[in-house]
């Protein structure tokens, strides 16, 4: 089976990441939504809440799945069969620190990894930014999914 993990912190995820997921589920049998754990970062979302956040937006997605990992990827990888990362590209400063990561992941275990150029409609989106006009009152319903647009209006009420 020709499985492949998008990582991510996704907190939150976007539309920008739904995009990189779908278009990753086209082309490998499995794709593996991973969250990766960063203890001493703490996010706006706590694990669970990306977790189940990631879960309802893959759902008409039947051959991915989601998870989370901790520690290296690469270890993940091979704990679990997962032959590839696929990941987007927005920038030139995306491509400097992908190539670099894929380069030293490929070195640690022959991990591959699929840089995707993204769609340019979410070029200019980043969890961070969505965080950063959700708090300022700036509408971002347009650039997350649904649930997520729903979990943000909880934190930041002016949403509506
Ligand atoms: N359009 C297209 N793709 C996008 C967009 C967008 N608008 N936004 C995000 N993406 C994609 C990018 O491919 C990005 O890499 C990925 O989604 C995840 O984005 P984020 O912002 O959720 O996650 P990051 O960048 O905080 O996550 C970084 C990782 C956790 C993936 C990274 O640090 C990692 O792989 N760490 C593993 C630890 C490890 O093995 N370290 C050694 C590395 S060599």
């Amino acid at each position: 089976m020709r499985r492949a993990v998008c990582p991510g912190s996704y907190d939150p995820a976007t539309n920008g990441h739904l995009d990189i997921i779908e278009r990753a589920s086209f082309l490998f049998d499995e794709v593996v939504v991973a969250v990766g754990v960063n203890k001493s970062k703490k996010g706006l979302f706590s694990l669970e809440e990306r977790l189940e956040m990631l879960r309802e937006i893959t759902a008409k997605l039947p051959n991915v799945r989601v998870d989370s990992w901790q520690g290296l990827l690469v270890d993940y990888c091979r704990e679990n069969d997962i032959a590839a990362v696929a990941k987007g590209l927005r920038s030139v400063s995306d491509f400097d620190y992908e190539l670099q990561m894929a380069q030293m992941n490929r070195e640690l275990t022959g991990l591959e990894t699929l840089l995707m150029a993204n769609n340019p409609a979410y070029g200019f989106v980043s969890s961070s930014l969505v965080k950063e006009v959700a708090a300022l009152g700036g509408d971002v319903e347009r650039l997350v999914p649904q649930v997520v647009f729903e979990r943000l209006k909880k934190v930041y009420p002016h949403q509506d």
